[in-house]
């Protein structure tokens, strides 16, 4: 499943939007300092086929999420809640920018732009030390065994540490797939994609609306808005509490006085479901309507076997038919006499709202 991690400096409301954005909580497996919730994928495609299929059940895409408990950390590292969380597929930084004098700030003072910096920097000398630690024994082996491959890595660490050096994120490098693949192994922390969360204060909201541009300018962080693989969302983890308590269309009505057209809580899902390149499919039916995480670029073969092994096994031909088709026909069989099903094979790459339906053989 899709994993990303909430860090950020104490009282930023990293468990306040955790609580608020995930309801199925699993009991932490064997990590007593970490909680682990899920979230699901807000998609109105797939309440659009929901209403065509109504099936019996309707199963959207997740993401799962990671809060630390309590840092347990002293001194300079006690200020970023980093989460340990090496295996996050992206990080969601949690940056505080509402006023609040209860909530003491560990800074003294609050200053967005100030904690999202000092948090690329920790990010940065965290894989520093990495870089370094393995060029030094790639240095040693290099001398030792005649290999290309350790040569090819040994230049793509020193290309990683001059990076890191100059205060460059690794999400910033242009890298091969191949090189991806080398660097996969050190879970290099500024290599993940980042989405940073601005926490605004009640009394800015209204002022900022749904203008991520307005709301980054406002917290400082506007030169974050055009980097690589980095996103922006601004929400008020207060204002996201009371609207979870209002009933669905007073809730719209009061997101909409906001000039909002979704709660903050979906856009952050959102966001960080779109900053790890996932993308959907949909298998429809009177049993089911349901919503597939793949990666974009990922075969019909492949996608097969995120459903059923047996259904990549067997694989013989995938019927495909645009989301958009779908709903413009009414319905498969419209779509099929108008000719808009096509028949793909294993080699097919599955776009963004496909809806497909795999013939295999048992
Ligand atoms: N006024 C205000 N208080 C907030 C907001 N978000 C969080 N808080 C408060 O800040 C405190 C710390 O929040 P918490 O979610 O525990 O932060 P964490 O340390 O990052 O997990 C709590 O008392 C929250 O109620 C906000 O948007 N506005
Ligand atoms: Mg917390």
């Amino acid at each position: 499943m899709l994993h990303a991690a909430l860090i950020g400096f104490p009282g930023s409301g990293k468990s306040t939007l955790f609580q608020l954005m995930t309801s199925v909580h699993e009991a932490p497996h064997g990590r007593g300092d970490v909680h682990l919730g899920i979230s699901r994928v807000p998609d109105a495609r797939l309440d659009t086929l929901t209403t065509m299929y109504n099936p019996r059940k309707r199963v959207p895409a997740t993401i799962e999420f990671t809060d630390l408990v309590a840092p347990a950390r002293t001194g300079a590292q006690a200020l970023v809640d980093v989460a340990g969380d090496k295996n996050a597929d992206a990080l969601v930084h949690v940056v505080r920018a509402f006023r609040n004098p209860a909530v003491p700030h560990p800074s003294g003072m609050v200053d967005p732009a100030r904690d999202a910096r000092a948090m690329e920097d920790e990010l940065i000398l965290a894989d520093l030390a990495v870089a370094e630690r393995r060029l030094e024994r790639l240095d040693k082996d290099v001398k030792k065994i005649k290999s290309a491959e350790l040569e090819q890595e040994r230049a793509l660490v020193q290309r990683c540490r001059a990076a890191l050096e100059h205060g460059r994120p690794l999400r910033a490098l242009e890298l091969t797939g191949d090189d991806r693949k080398r660097l996969r192994g050190f879970q290099f922390l500024s290599a993940k994609p980042l989405l940073l969360v601005i926490n605004l204060d009640e009394a800015d909201v209204a002022a900022v609306g749904g203008d991520i541009g307005r709301a980054a300018a406002h917290a400082g962080l506007a030169d974050f808005l055009a980097r690589a693989a980095t996103g922006v969302v601004a929400l008020c983890a207060t204002i996201e509490l009371e609207i979870s308590e209002l009933e669905a269309n007073e809730a719209t009505a009061f997101l909409a006085d906001l000039g909002l057209a979704e709660s903050g809580l979906d856009r952050v899902i959102r966001a960080t479901y779109d900053l790890l390149g996932y993308i959907s499919f949909f298998t429809v039916g009177e049993d089911e309507c349901r919503a597939w995480s793949i990666a974009r670029g990922t075969t019909a073969h492949a996608a097969a076997g995120e459903i059923h092994t047996d259904i990549q096994r067997g694989f013989i031909r995938a019927e495909v038919v645009p989301y958009d088709a779908l709903v413009a026909r009414g319905s498969m069989t419209a779509c099929r006499e108008h000719g808009e099903v096509r028949l793909e094979g294993k080699e097919y790459v599955v776009q963004d709202g496909d809806i497909i339906n795999f013939r295999f053989a048992t």
